[in-house]
Parts: structure tokens; C-alpha cells; sequence
């Protein structure tokens, strides 16, 4: 059976609205319709996709026992990513990228120490950005003297980065055309793709695993829009008091008595102070937070608070909130 070279999935002709579809008389093409449309038109289309594919899928990775790089996007980092290292090899690469959205003023040094945080104990530690180019010499490198044979598996949480850092790979180290569909839409990635970078080296772009609890998945494609960032993260600190209360556009409001909060959200969402309103739709979680934790409120961003205190978040039904040790 043919694969999509865009996403991996299995080419067919029978069901339009099933992934892989390409019309009969494209059959001599490789790309699905849904990754043509994406690279050409930028459309994106929604697939929703069940996780358990996706585990067996690691599960059979880690059996194989060759290095995997565990592909974490900075900004939505947390402790869930051990969901994920649990079904991974140890021969582990940490991959902390999308760099560039995270302020300059923090040190890589500080990022990296967070994998001990974790829990994780990964042969090694790297931060880069794909977009901006940063640390894919070093990376690229480390991925030939660690590699236990030719096959080196790119895993991950879904929209992490992976298919983008592989086409800068193929593009930067090889002579391929071939370029992976990548898209800001969750499950872009379908199938496993296999990349001959050199003979002796085959990366393997996967499906990324869907984080449950995650905004991403419960926004329309214009909210998604403003949600992930584009650019370096401007934090901006509020001084609140009680009567108070801080919105970040309408997706989350955040009631403290007396802090001050530093938020961590992209510059495209609207934030403001305003008076405490009782009526909302949002769903109100009550976290304990202290002065060395951050509240995360998943895939939308997090908060820094100057002081220990009973902090009310109120956001979308089914979003996951929660502290983790302050990243920055
Ligand atoms: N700012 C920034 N954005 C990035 C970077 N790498 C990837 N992205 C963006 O992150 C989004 C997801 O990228 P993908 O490469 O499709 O993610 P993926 O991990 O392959 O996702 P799945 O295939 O769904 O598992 C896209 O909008 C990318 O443009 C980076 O280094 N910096
Ligand atoms: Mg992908």
C-alpha cells in the first residue's frame, strides 16, 4: 500500500472524507488531498484520531530499542511529557524546541536543567528552533553518534514540531525534494514517514500523541489562531487586587486576591484588568499556587505568581489546570 508522503497515511481512492484520500486520476501523485491542500492552500481540515494507535505505535518503537528523540515544544512544557518518555526507549534524545518563543533573557542552561525536574534521564539535552535555525548543527551531530542503527524515530505530543524539524533536516542535510505536511491542527502526521537522509542514516517522523485536556483541541481554527504563538512570548505583569480580575481574551480569567502575576501567553490574545464579574461560562479551578510555580492552564500558556495564594482559574469545560515548578 502507497503512503502519503505529506503524512503518512495509507493512499486511497474509495472514501473522500477518510484520510489518504487521492482522487483515481492522481494516482501516478503522492500526496493525499488533505496534505495538498494544506501545502498549497494553507486549509486545514480537523481529523480526529484516537490515541491507542498512537502508543502501540511507540510501544513498538521502544521494542526496536533504537534512539528516539522526544520532541517537547518549550512553551507548553510540563510534566505530562513522562506519559509519553514512559513508552520510549533509553536510548533517548531530549528535544526541547520552539525556542524562539520563550524571552532571550532566560539561559538554554536553565531549560535543559528542567529534564531533571521531570524526572527524565535522556543520554542527552538540546534546545533549538526550527524555525530560527538554532542548534540543528549540534543536534544533527548528536543524532549520528548516538544512532544504534540507521532508523532514529522523531516522537512526540501532536503539533510539538517534529515534521517541521525533520523537513529542516532534509532540507539543511540531504539532497531529498520530499517535504512532510506540517500545520498548526492537531494528528497533521498520520503515519509513520520514512526519510533516507544518508544510507546509513532513515529518520522516522511519527503521530503525535494527543495531550488530554489540552484548549487546542476545544477552539475553533480563528481562536487556535491567536492560542499559538508565532513569535517570542512578551510577558506582562499585573498587580491584582481583591475585586479584580485578568482575562485572557475569553478564554480565561484568573481571580487573585492580592499577587502579582506575571502572564505568559501569546501576543495576539487580548489581556486586561478588569472588575471581578460573577456571571461567566468559563469553570472556575481553585490552585494552590506557590511563589516558585507556574499555573498552567494547557495549550492556552501559564502564569507566574509573585506569592503563595488560593488562585481561581476559570476556563473552557474540559481544559486541564495545573502548577508545575516555574520554567522561567
Ligand atoms: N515558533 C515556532 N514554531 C514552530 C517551530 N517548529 C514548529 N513550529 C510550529 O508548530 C506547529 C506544529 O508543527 P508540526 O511540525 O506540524 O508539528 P508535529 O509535531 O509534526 O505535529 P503532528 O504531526 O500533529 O504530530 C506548526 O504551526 C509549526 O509552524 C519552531 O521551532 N518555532
Ligand atoms: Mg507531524
Amino acid at each position: 500500500m502507497n503512503k502519503c508522503s505529506g503524512c503518512g497515511a495509507a493512499l486511497q481512492s474509495i472514501t473522500p472524507k477518510q484520510e489518504g484520500y487521492i482522487k483515481e486520476d492522481a494516482k501516478n501523485k503522492t500526496l493525499c488531498e488533505r496534505c495538498f491542500r494544506i501545502q498549497n492552500y494553507n486549509e486545514y481540515k480537523r481529523v480526529t484520531k484516537e490515541n491507542k494507535e498512537f502508543i502501540d505505535n511507540l510501544e513498538q518503537i521502544k521494542q526496536t530499542g533504537d534512539l528516539t528523540l522526544l520532541i517537547v515544544d518549550l512553551f507548553h512544557m510540563n510534566q505530562n511529557i513522562m506519559e509519553i518518555a514512559k513508552h520510549c526507549s533509553d536510548n533517548l534524545l531530549l528535544v526541547f524546541t520552539k525556542r524562539d518563543l520563550l524571552p532571550l533573557s532566560v539561559s538554554d542552561e536553565k531549560l535543559k536543567q528542567y529534564s531533571n525536574i521531570l524526572g527524565l534521564n535522556p543520554l542527552d539535552v538540546f534546545v533549538i528552533s526550527a524555525n530560527k535555525n538554532r542548534g540543528l548543527d549540534d543536534l544533527y551531530e548528536a543524532i549520528k553518534l548516538y544512532q544504534k542503527s540507521k532508523y532514529v524515530y522523531l516522537v512526540g505530543y501532536t503539533n510539538a514540531g517534529k515534521s517541521t524539524l525533520v523537513n529542516h533536516f532534509i532540507s539543511h542535510y540531504s539532497n531529498l525534494s520530499q517535504t512532510i505536511t506540517t500545520s498548526m491542527l492537531s494528528s497533521t502526521t498520520l503515519g509513520n514517514l520514512e526519510i533516507p537522509m544518508q544510507e546509513d542514516l532513515i529518520l522516522l517522523d511519527t503521530p503525535g500523541i494527543l495531550e488530554e485536556g489540552n484548549i487546542c483541541e476545544q477552539v475553533d481554527v480563528s481562536d487556535l489562531k491567536k492560542i499559538l504563538p508565532k513569535k517570542e512570548v512578551k510577558p506582562i505583569t499585573y498587580q491584582v487586587k481583591a475585586k479584580q480580575s485578568i482575562w485572557i481574551d475569553h478564554l480565561a480569567r484568573i481571580d487573585s486576591q492580592n499577587n502579582n502575576l506575571t502572564l505568559y501567553f501569546s501576543n495576539q490574545l487580548k489581556m486586561e484588568r478588569t472588575f471581578k464579574q460573577n456571571e461567566t461560562n468559563l469553570v472556575p479551578h481553585k490552585i494552590q499556587v506557590c511563589a516558585n510555580e507556574d499555573i498552567v492552564i494547557l495549550g492556552l500558556g501559564f502564569i507566574k505568581a509573585m506569592k503563595d495564594e488560593i488562585i481561581t482559574v476559570y476556563t473552557l469545560p474540559d481544559v486541564h489546570v495545573f502548577t508545575r515548578k516555574s520554567l522561567i
